[in-house]
């Protein structure tokens, strides 16, 4: 089997293009990981959603222990067999999940201990048991159980955060051992704070792990503010790992931190906001339910390869969003995904060539007004 191991082809100032390495397959960098919480991709086929260019799909501990449960899948041959996904996928560790969707929590040292949003019942999570979820799922990117505190916190309170987020770092390397083929990765938590988000990465790097998360941004802090995080803390990760920005972005965010060394993202915002109308183009968002749409015979984008452009108008999306139907969120969200893979394919081949500055400043949505 192959070796869990990050080959760097080629760099451009901060920015870098390569391919992760792993035993279920390899992941070129910068990649964009389709969010696949609860065992699918919503709204699309697994092997539409290769199509669309992806390496690799996130998983989510936190939904899939709820439901069905993390021994009912393993029982079932694992993950990438339950969901018809054979490639490589990363699986969060489900603290950030617990602090955004779960009743009554309540957070020691030990772990955290929490009630469903499903059905009200009481779970605990500790950096042991989601480890051990995260192993039981057969995922080849294991997260460690992290606390990702919400912006705005005094020093005080991400320090304490922080401290407790290291000590659960060694547990869940600790807790995930040796796996062939399979990485286990840290996150760098820390807020805003420069020194912070440095004693966060010695800290992990001391721990040692295979590729390295930055968490606790685009938690609602303004674009110039998560950059200006990014440039304190990207120089302190190892420069032979991955770096993987949790939870990131729209596409002017991935651009910008593609530019200051980050290589792996996730976001539910081309699925998400494909199911809710929005499509993404090179030049902005467009919004299907507007009328404008009613009786416009074209594409949404003449030059893009999926199914949404090369068969339907933009008068049949705009008809099929209205009626509710639901080939209008397969389409989109095949269309969203399309663009995203393309851009992360486009930032590739900008690196491998030394002209990615020119290439972001000459993408029009980087400017582009979105459409009210
Ligand atoms: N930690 C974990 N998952 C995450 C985040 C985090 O900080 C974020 C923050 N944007 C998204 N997903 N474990
Ligand atoms: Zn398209």
């Amino acid at each position: 089997m192959t070796d869990f191991h990050f080959d760097l082809h080629a760099t451009d100032g901060a920015a870098r293009t390569g391919v992760l390495h792993t035993g279920r397959g390899d992941i070129r960098t910068p990649a964009f990981m389709p969010v696949g919480t609860a065992a699918t991709v919503k709204a699309m086929m697994p092997e539409s959603v290769r199509e669309t260019g992806a390496d690799i799909i996130l998983g989510n501990t936190y939904h899939l222990m709820l439901r069905p449960g993390a021994e009912r899948v393993a029982k079932l041959g694992g993950l990438h067999k339950f969901a018809g996904w054979e490639r490589p996928i990363l699986t969060d560790s489900g603290g950030f999940q617990v602090m955004s969707l779960a009743k009554l929590r309540k957070i020691t040292e030990e772990g955290v201990r929490f009630q469903s949003h499903v059905d009200g019942a009481t779970f605990f999570m500790s950096p042991e048991r989601s480890m051990e979820i995260q192993r039981l799922l057969g995922s080849d990117i294991q997260m460690v159980l992290d606390e990702c505190p919400a912006f705005g916190g005094t020093e005080a309170v991400i320090e304490k955060s922080l401290a407790m987020t290291l000590r659960w770092a060694k547990r869940s390397k600790e807790a995930f051992g040796e796996q062939p083929g399979r990485g286990c990765f840290g996150i760098v938590q820390g807020g805003t704070f420069a020194h912070l988000r440095e004693r966060s990465a010695l800290g992990l790097k001391e721990i040692g792990f295979d590729g390295y998360a930055v968490g606790g941004l685009a938690v609602g802090e303004p674009q110039e503010m998560m950059f200006e995080t990014l440039d304190f803390t990207v120089p302190h990760l190892p420069a032979d790992r991955p770096r993987y920005l949790m939870g990131v972005g729209k596409p002017s965010d991935i651009v910008g931190a593609v530019l200051r060394g980050i290589d792996m993202f996730d976001c539910v915002l081309p699925t998400r906001s494909g199911r809710n109308a929005q499509a993404f183009t090179w030049n902005g968002t467009l919004n299907l339910r507007n009328a404008r749409h009613a009786e416009d015979p074209g594409p949404i984008d003449e030059n893009c390869r999926c199914p949404a452009c090369r068969k339907f108008s933009r008068a049949y999306l705009h008809h099929t969003v209205k009626a509710q139907e639901i080939i209008a969120s397969m389409l989109l969200t095949w269309h969203n995904l399309t663009f995203y893979q393309d851009l992360m394919a486009g930032l590739r081949g900008a690196i491998a060539e030394g002209r990615l500055k020119e290439y972001a400043a000459g993408l029009p949505f980087i400017a582009a007004a979105h459409e009210p």
